[in-house]
């Protein structure tokens, strides 16, 4: 913490800085918003609390998921990545100054507008928002929008970094550029899908075109584009893990070539992974279902590859510092600095949500685990955890850096305060929903007891897991959040300037920097990307085109509405 005196930090250019804190102030306004609802909704869920007149379950569990899920990762990233790419390829151009601008209120523009449709009441169909579930029809342009935005905000970083490549002939680009042109082009190719689906189908059918939506095609481009989603969270985490940690820690990264490697594995295999979200959906062949299980576990290669290579830097980094025996580098590791204690939980909480992601890829015990709690326990553990925490512990250095301003030693012992309060919180909320879901508790429904069904009555008596110990874990993530949000706007707006908080990143590797020229060749990581795709999809797609299902009606807003006033 004591860097930002010591050294003379270069920082990123003005303007890139501003340009970065514009995203990030979107993300912590909605990390907040987003929080609120989540901790309503849980406290509602269990019992604890009634909802005021006019705010339903639903609606809250959508504003939670969408302003979590999309809306914060997606500005966070976008801030990270423009600051990193700056600080490691040079200032933006004008021009793509420009651009990435522009992309950024679009990006603004979708969503307020779907956040308002949102607190209207008008778009209650989740974070998901899949027919026959249907919001306003202008929800579903606004989506459109924020599409549009996160292309224009992508293209501008694709630009700058083969700008680079130009100007840089033969030289291979920083390990940093090269993960954001691998994630981004991963976001365009997947978000392609959720394009699709949002222009082709839901709009027409939402103004009322045709007669009914074909859900099972629509579902499928949704988890065409769902699944490289939970990567283009995951990747911006590791990027934090092999570039900026290797630096914290005080030592190098094992080897900048396997982490390239891996993150061209996720490039490749991301894509045709979609019906493990689908497992049990009629409708599609078994035989598709066993391909695409079979390429999920491949596309688990690239995780481990990273846990190896954490692994490995550690231990090298310890050992550099004399440290002794097979574990005596865990003790060299400097827990204390927020900037590793974050990330580090967050790559530990990554042990078991990755272990629970294959059981969950696995087809027959999706089937005791499919729609439960258990999978909102792997979710909140894998992005609400892994990536989230990473994301608060470059928080913690990337604001102040970004505004000039210093990360205190106060302010670190606030963050690890605050990561620690995530830690319990979020230990407790997902071992319940974990456990719950093993006793079928299902996910998304409010509070219910099914008639006083003992199972039910069950999941909030349960000694070891029970709704009410969820939404107690839940107060104290809200807790956290809240923390991490004043912490944000202290380090934007209040934090002394002594100094200017380092940029840690990585320069080198312990396995030297031999590394192999054509991992740049995007052209060819991209068809066969394509291929891949192609492979995964095309003859069930077409299946479902041909032999559709009779169209669905809507259950729309209008409805949702009539029938909570009718229940009530
Ligand atoms: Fe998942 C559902 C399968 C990873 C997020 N997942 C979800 C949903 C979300 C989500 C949001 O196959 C719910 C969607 C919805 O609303 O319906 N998931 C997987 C698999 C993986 C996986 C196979 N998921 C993620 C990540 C996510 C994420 C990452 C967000 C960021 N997931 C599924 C399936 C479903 C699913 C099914 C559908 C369930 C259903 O029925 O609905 C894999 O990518 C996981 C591989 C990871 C590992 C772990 C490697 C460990 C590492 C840490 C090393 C630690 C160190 C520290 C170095 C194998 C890298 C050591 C230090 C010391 C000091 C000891
Ligand atoms: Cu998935």
């Amino acid at each position: 913490m004591k860097e930002g005196i010591l050294e003379k930090v270069v920082r990123v250019d003005q303007n890139d800085s501003k340009l970065a804190m514009a995203h990030m102030y979107v993300a912590f306004l909605s990390l907040l918003i987003g929080a609120i609802a989540g901790v309503l909704q849980g406290l509602s869920r269990a019992g604890l609390i009634t909802l005021p007149a006019g705010i339903n379950y639903y609606q809250l569990l959508t504003a939670h998921g969408v302003l979590l899920a999309l809306v914060f990762t997606t500005y966070f990233i976008y801030g990270f990545y423009y600051a990193g790419l700056s600080k490691t390829m040079g200032s933006f151009s004008s021009q793509n100054h420009k651009l990435a601008w522009i992309g950024f209120y679009i990006m603004v523009i979708g969503t307020a507008v779907a956040a308002a449709f949102i607190i209207l009441g008008q778009a209650n169909v989740l974070y998901t928002f899949y027919p026959p579930l249907q919001a306003n029809p202008f929800f579903y342009v606004a989506l459109a929008v924020y599409v549009v935005g996160n292309w224009i905000g992508a293209t501008a970083m694709l630009r700058h970094y083969f700008e680079w490549k130009k100007e840089n002939k033969g030289e291979i680009s920083p390990l940093f550029g090269f993960m954001v042109v691998a994630t981004m082009l991963l976001w365009i190719i997947s978000t392609i899908g959720l394009a699709i689906t949002i222009i082709f189908q839901i709009i027409p059918w939402a103004f009322g075109a045709g007669d009914g939506i074909n859900i099972l095609l629509s579902r499928t481009l949704f988890w065409y584009f769902g699944h490289p989603l939970v990567y283009f969270w995951l990747m911006p985490a590791y990027v934090a893990w092999y570039t900026i940690i290797p630096k914290v820690i005080g030592g190098k990264l094992f080897s900048d070539s396997l982490a390239r490697l891996a993150f061209i594995l996720f490039l490749l295999l991301s894509f045709p992974l979609g019906f493990h979200h689908q497992l049990m959906e009629p409708g599609i062949e078994s035989f598709w279902k066993f391909v695409q299980v079979a390429l999920t576990f491949t596309t688990v290669t690239p995780s481990l590859l990273t846990a190896f290579s954490m692994f490995a830097t550690f231990e090298l980094a310890g050992r550099e510092k004399g440290s002794r025996g097979l574990f005596g580098w865990v003790r060299k590791l400097p827990w204390g600095d927020v900037r590793f204690l974050a990330p580090m939980l967050g790559m530990l909480f990554f042990i078991p949500a990755g272990a629970g992601g294959i059981v969950n890829a696995s087809h027959q015990m999706n089937a005791v685990v499919h729609n439960t709690l258990w999978v909102v326990g792997h979710f909140h553990i894998s992005v609400g955890t892994t990536v989230v925490l990473t994301f608060f512990g470059v928080a913690y250095w990337l604001i102040p850096h970004l505004t000039g301003r210093t990360l205190t030693a106060k302010m670190n012992k606030f963050g690890v305060i605050q990561t620690l309060l995530w830690t319990v919180g979020m230990i407790l909320m997902s071992a319940g929903m974990h456990i719950l879901g093993l006793m079928g508790a299902p996910r998304r429904t409010g509070y219910t007891t099914y008639g006083d069904h003992p199972t039910a009555l069950e999941w909030f008596t349960n000694f070891f897991a029970n709704h009410v110990t969820v939404s107690v874990g839940g107060v104290i993530l809200f807790i956290s959040t809240v923390m991490m949000v004043a912490g944000f706007f202290h380090l934007a707006l209040f934090a002394p300037r002594q100094g200017t908080a380092t940029f840690p990143i990585s320069d080198g590797s312990y396995n030297g920097t031999n590394i192999p020229a054509f991992f740049e060749n995007w052209r060819i990581w991209i068809i066969l990307a394509i291929v891949l795709i192609l492979a995964g999809y095309l003859i069930p797609v077409i299946d479902m085109v041909r032999n559709a299902p009779p169209g669905a009606p809507p259950i729309n807003w209008v409805i949702q509405q009539f029938s909570m006033l009718y229940l009530k």
